[in-house]
């Protein structure tokens, strides 16, 4: 790797690749997999038979629904539905859908990032269920929350479904449920989506489809820094390649490069060699087991009200209060 020029980082995108990509061993986080091509093979995983953890949520929600709403509500029904990240929106709507059709008193404030995927998600609502009050928040996790703490002393039942949380390394897991743990009140529920440890094999399959969905998502980021920083990446001398370490929980996802190259990224000045079967590291995707998911709630001052789950206890949703 040789740096041409002095760079001043216009965006975290660039600083985040430059420093990835200088690094030894080289690594991208996994959060640039998403753009609107990105979003497309997400949604295209999530309906792949290899990749259960989707079905396994939509089915605990389909099956608890009447357990889950009665939780939600402890005999108060009128609360914020707040969700972390909505997507599509497809598990809630199973929620939603019963909330609004049994006298609850609920809004729902979906968070993206995306105000395309806030737009789309309203309009379907509107479309399916009409009574149902939906204010989008568009920002951040955490700008929004905060702006939501600041309207009135509603209680909060936050949703952060799809192990989106198995994206996070331990230590930023903790960070992250911290940071909504100071913006929860006494009474506020936190209700979080857990892929536990299971047979290896099925994880391996979940991320290694013979269809190549999963590989065009994790090159994605190659492809997002070619259109957007002027890169060269050739995506065809990258394997896609996937481990899963069944003591620690964690699968890790890996480009690995078939041969000897070198990469221009015109736009950060940059020339990066790669030695042949050199690795850039991109994704992990922790598994958990419920020692650990405790371990986590602890350390983050948050007690488990209860669990809801599939018969084989492999994807568990959890009900988190403050300690
Ligand atoms: C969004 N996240 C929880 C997915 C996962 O299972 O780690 C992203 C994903 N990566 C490859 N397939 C799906």
């Amino acid at each position: 790797m040789q740096k041409s020029t002095q760079v001043l980082f216009k965006t975290q995108f660039e600083e985040d690749v430059y420093k990835g990509l200088s690094d030894f061993p080289k690594h991208l986080s996994s959060k640039y997999f998403y753009d609107q091509k990105g979003d497309k093979l997400f949604q295209d995983i999530m309906h792949m038979p290899e990749y259960y953890l989707t079905r396994k949520e939509y089915d605990i929600l389909k099956q608890h629904t009447t357990e889950i709403a009665e939780k939600f509500a402890m005999g108060n029904p009128k609360f914020k539905l707040i969700e972390l990240g909505a997507g599509d929106g497809k598990k809630t709507k199973i929620l939603l859908k019963y909330l609004s059709e049994n006298n609850f008193d609920v809004k729902y404030q979906p968070i993206d990032i995306s105000q395309s995927v806030l737009d789309g998600l309203e309009k379907s609502l509107h479309k399916e269920l009409p009574d149902l009050q939906v204010e989008p928040q568009h920002g951040t996790y955490f700008e929004a929350l905060e702006k939501i703490n600041l309207e009135n002393g509603t209680k909060k039942v936050i949703l952060f479904l799809g192990s989106n949380i198995g994206n996070l390394l331990h230590e930023h897991a903790i960070a992250f449920l911290k940071n909504v743990q100071e913006l929860m009140q006494e009474d506020d529920l936190l209700f979080i989506g857990f892929d536990m440890k299971k047979n290896p094999q099925t994880i391996l399959d979940a991320y290694n489809d013979p269809s190549g969905i999963t590989e065009a998502f994790n090159k994605n980021v190659l492809a997002r820094i070619n259109t957007e920083l002027d890169g060269n990446f050739d995506l065809d001398k990258f394997l896609h390649w996937e481990v899963y370490d069944p003591e620690t929980g964690t699968a890790k996802s890996y480009l690995v490069a078939k041969e000897a190259q070198t990469v221009s990224i015109d736009k950060l000045g940059l020339l990066i060699d790669f030695a042949p079967w050199e690795t850039i590291h991109t994704e992990i995707s922790q598994k958990y087991d419920d020692k650990v998911v405790a371990w986590l709630a602890d350390n983050a001052g948050l007690k488990i009200e209860t669990e809801f789950s599939d018969p084989e206890k492999e994807y568990k949703n959890f009900v988190f209060k403050k300690c």
